[in-house]
């Protein structure tokens, strides 16, 4: 069984056990393996962004260098200068209408805040529900806030300090620290 893997690998199992018997790099990842014959011999190849590699027993192409990709992002966007951060934001959408205000308690705003070392940073509960800011590697929390409460954090370091909502895990933030 062959396919083209998302790492630009070209691979070949073994269809009775499942395990991966062969593969090559291709440098990008390629379309879905087909096979042919030509003079007796048979070929598997794949399409790829830059051309299409034949591959038949015994052949001697090298291998290309594997894709780099670049390291995920997961907070995009500029941060927001400010020591001040809500729990819920105000969302606009126009409609038939006109304009149409709703608040989604599922967005910290801003959802990247900077800072100096040594500032305490503010996240105020303005929405209906309770939320827990906790460090995504556990080592601070703000402690539960109910709704109008105010919980601080005082970072003494410059760095990323991701962060999310205990109660809605899926919502998080980050704040960066400058020296
Ligand atoms: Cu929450």
């Amino acid at each position: 069984m062959f396919r083209s893997a998302p790492d630009g690998n070209v691979q070949a199992y073994d269809a009775k056990t499942g395990n991966l018997v062969w593969q090559f790099q291709i440098g990008a990842a390629g379309g879905p393996p087909f096979s042919y014959e030509v003079d007796g011999e048979q070929y598997v190849a794949a399409i790829a962004p830059a051309g299409v590699w034949a591959f038949k027993l015994g052949g001697t192409i090298a291998q290309a260098a594997a894709p780099t990709r670049p390291p995920p992002e997961p907070f995009p966007g500029q941060p927001t200068d400010t020591t001040q951060i809500e729990t819920a934001s105000l969302v606009r959408d126009t409609g038939f209408t006109g304009f149409h205000y709703m608040t989604d308690e599922y967005a910290f705003s801003p959802f990247r805040a900077r800072v100096k070392k040594g500032t305490q940073v503010t996240w105020r509960n303005n929405g209906l529900m309770v939320h827990t800011i906790v460090a995504q590697d556990g080592s601070w929390t703000t402690g539960t806030l109910n709704p109008a409460d105010v919980g601080g954090v005082a970072f003494d370091k410059p760095g990323s300090y991701p962060y999310f909502c205990k109660e809605h895990p899926w919502v998080v933030g980050q704040v960066v620290v400058t020296d």
